[in-house]
C-alpha cells in the first residue's frame, strides 16, 4: 500500500477539497487572463511610436476601477464557496479529537457504545460518505494539519482547540503531512486517512473499543513465545511511555499500542508495520528517525527478547 496514497490536492477525493479545487481552479484562471492582458498591453505600449494616451483613464481604470471590481467578485464568490467553517459540527459528523505531539499524532474516537475514549495514532479511519469533523491541538508546539486530497490546512496549537471538517467520497488511503515546521522530525510526521464503508468502519471502532486482544484474560491461550513478549515490554518498562489498554496503567507519552498491529506505518510513515519493521524500530528507533522521543533499545534489549516483543505487539490487531 505504501507509495499509492494520495496526497494531491489537484485529486481531490471529497466535497471540502472539491470546493477548494474548484476556488484554486478560478483563481489561477483569472490570474492567467489578467497577466496576458497586461502583457498584451506591455507589449502594445514598448511597440507604439509616438502618439498620446489617456494617462488619467489609464491610471484610474486600471489602477483603481479594475482591481476594486475584480477583487469585489472574487470576494462575493470566495464567500459563496467557503469550505465548511462552522464552529458547530454538522449533525450526522463522526467527531474525532486530533492531538499533534513531536512527531506523531494521537486520535482520539468516542465509543457509541459507552462513551468510552478510543486512542490510536497516526491513522485516521473514517467511514466513506459521511463528514468527519476534527477538533485539532496540540500537545507542545505548532503543527498544522493537512490531507491534501480531503480538506483544507489548520494549524494545531498548543493550549487551543481548531475545527476542520473533512470528508471521503470513497473508501481508498491517502497520506497527509504536517504543514507547519515542528523541529527535527517534521519531515517524518505523516499521518494517513483511511476510509471504509460505513459497515466496515463501525465494525473497525467496536475491535478498537476491546481492549488488548492478547490481554491473558482475553486469551489465554497465548503460544509462549508472544506471552514473552508481552513479559518483556513490561519489564523493559515500555509502559512507561505506552498505553497498551487491559495490559498496563495508562501513559501518554507516546503512542497508545493497544491496536498498534492493525496500523499501516510505524512512527508516522517513517516504516510499513509487520513484525520486521516493529523488531527494527524497538531495536533502532534513533536511527531511523533521529531525535524521536523514545530511545533506541538494541544495546538494552537482546535479540530473543526484541523478536517476542515484535511478535506480541504484530498481533495486537
Ligand atoms: C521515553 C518514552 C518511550 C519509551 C520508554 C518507549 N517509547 Fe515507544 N514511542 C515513544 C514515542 C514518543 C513514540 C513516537 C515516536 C515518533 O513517531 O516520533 C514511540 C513510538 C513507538 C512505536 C510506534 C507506534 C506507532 O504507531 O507509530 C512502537 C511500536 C513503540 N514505540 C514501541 C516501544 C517499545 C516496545 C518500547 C520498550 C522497549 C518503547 N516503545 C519504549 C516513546 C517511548
Ligand atoms: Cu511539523
Amino acid at each position: 500500500m505504501s507509495g499509492t496514497a494520495s496526497q494531491s490536492a489537484l485529486q481531490a477525493a471529497g466535497p471540502v477539497a472539491e470546493t477548494l479545487l474548484g476556488v484554486t481552479g478560478v483563481l489561477v484562471a483569472g490570474a492567467t487572463l489578467i497577466f496576458v492582458a497586461v502583457m498584451a498591453l506591455l507589449a502594445l505600449a514598448v511597440r507604439r511610436r509616438g502618439g498620446t494616451v489617456n494617462a488619467r483613464w489609464w491610471v484610474l481604470g486600471g489602477g483603481l476601477v479594475f482591481p476594486a471590481v475584480v477583487l469585489a467578485a472574487l470576494f462575493v464568490y470566495s464567500q459563496w464557496h467557503k469550505p465548511p467553517w462552522r464552529v458547530a459540527p454538522p449533525r450526522d459528523a463522526l467527531i474525532v479529537g486530533v492531538t499533534a505531539h513531536m512527531w506523531w499524532w494521537e486520535v482520539r474516537y468516542r465509543d457509541p457504545a459507552t462513551g468510552a475514549e478510543i486512542v490510536g495514532a497516526n491513522e485516521l479511519r473514517i467511514p466513506a460518505g459521511r463528514p468527519v469533523y476534527l477538533g485539532l491541538s496540540s500537545a507542545d508546539v505548532i503543527h498544522s494539519f493537512w490531507v491534501p486530497a480531503l480538506a483544507g490546512k489548520m494549524d494545531m496549537l498548543p493550549g487551543r482547540t481548531q475545527h476542520l471538517q473533512l470528508q471521503a467520497d470513497r473508501p481508498g488511503t491517502w497520506r497527509g503531512q504536517c504543514a507547519e515546521f515542528c523541529g527535527e522530525q517534521h519531515a517524518r510526521m505523516a499521518l494517513h486517512v483511511v476510509a471504509e464503508e460505513p459497515a466496515v468502519f463501525e465494525a473497525w471502532l467496536a475491535a478498537q473499543a476491546r481492549t488488548a486482544a492478547s490481554s491473558p484474560s482475553l486469551s489465554p491461550s497465548l503460544s509462549p513465545a508472544i506471552e514473552r513478549g508481552r513479559e518483556a515490554f513490561l519489564a523493559h518498562r515500555c509502559n512507561a511511555c505506552h498505553t497498551v489498554r487491559g495490559v498496563s496503567e495508562e501513559s501518554r507519552l507516546g503512542p497508545d499500542l493497544t491496536h498498534v498491529g492493525s496500523r499501516l506505518y510505524l512512527g508516522a510513515g517513517t516504516l510499513a508495520n509487520d513484525n520486521a519493521g516493529l523488531a527494527q524500530w524497538v531495536a533502532h528507533t534513533q536511527q531511523l528517525k533521529p531525535g524521536a522521543r523514545m530511545p533506541s533499545s538494541q544495546a538494552r534489549i537482546d535479540e530473543a527478547s526484541l523478536q517476542s516483543i515484535a511478535a506480541w505487539l504484530s498481533q495486537l490487531k
